[in-house]
């Protein structure tokens, strides 16, 4: 008896949990309220399935429990309780992904007036890049990263001149602008993953990975690394400042381009032409 009471208390006791817990998702700053919405469903289903579960068991253990005389039957097969539950169990499952694969398919879907941004990774800073006067990013590869060229920029590539490059510093983005993120690393996986806009991906050497959101508010928002990827990265954090228009058209005119690092001597390109 006293464990049908414990199962039905352990119930009781998550539902209050969840419902008067200070603890909640960060305000979210971005289009991607669509997530959220998938979360909630999520979390209807399972706690709707969780709470039926435990009660069913809880008064099992009370209606069965053992009672002098009685005997348990052996019913080892019901083809109607089987077909039953794994249509239910169907429908559960069907309901938390469909939502899931909807969103995701928008994730990854870019608008055509989105800009690029290429965020790189790299044990254990994040570096930036955007598309200079000519709108355009240049070519990149992994083979020509170099200590004088660590985002490995094709230098012969007259795109990449004009490309603005902020190395392990805080991006910028004007609000409410979709910005198709391009994600880049050069040595083990990382994840970049923003809470506030609901944004995280995996980042893997030699690939592109990307996804797009909109900023929806102003503020700075820290970056993380969502994938354990070496001693540093606890400390794996930056920063993304969305700001007014006005704003980030000034801070865009004082970086430097890739073709003023070269010259600068903090980027020499011919060591890294091949
Ligand atoms: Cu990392």
């Amino acid at each position: 008896m006293i464990v049908a009471v414990v199962l039905v208390v352990v119930v009781a006791g998550s539902v209050l949990f969840h419902m008067l817990s200070p603890w909640w998702w960060t305000p979210i700053a971005s289009n991607w309220g669509y997530i959220d919405t998938t979360l909630v469903i999520t979390f209807w289903i399972t706690g709707v399935v969780f709470a039926a579960v435990i009660l069913f068991m809880a008064y099992c253990v009370w209606r069965f429990r053992h009672r002098p005389g009685h005997k348990a039957e052996f019913d080892p097969e019901n083809r109607r309780l089987e077909v039953g539950l794994t249509v239910v169990t169907a429908i559960g499952v069907g309901a938390m992904l469909a939502p899931g694969l909807i969103v995701w398919k928008q994730f990854v879907t870019v608008p055509d007036e989105a800009t690029e941004v290429e965020v790189f990774a790299q044990q254990w800073t994040w570096s930036f890049r955007l598309p200079g006067e000519d709108g355009r990013l240049g070519t990149a590869d992994a083979q020509l990263v170099a200590a004088d060229n660590p985002l490995g920029i094709n230098p012969h590539d007259r795109f990449a001149q004009d490309d603005i490059i902020i190395p392990a510093g805080s991006l910028h983005l004007p609000v409410d602008r979709p910005v198709k993120m391009m994600l880049r690393s050069i040595d083990v996986l990382h994840d970049f993953y923003v809470p506030e806009f609901r944004a995280k991906m995996d980042m893997v050497p030699g690939m592109v990975t990307y996804f797009w959101f909109t900023p929806t508010r102003t503020g700075e928002f820290e970056i993380l690394c969502a994938e354990l990827c070496g001693i540093g990265h606890a400390y794996m954090r930056g920063s993304v400042q969305v700001v007014e228009e006005a704003e980030y058209e000034d801070w865009l005119k004082e970086q430097l381009t890739f073709a003023e690092l070269s010259t600068d001597g903090r980027v020499r390109t011919a060591s890294a032409g091949r």
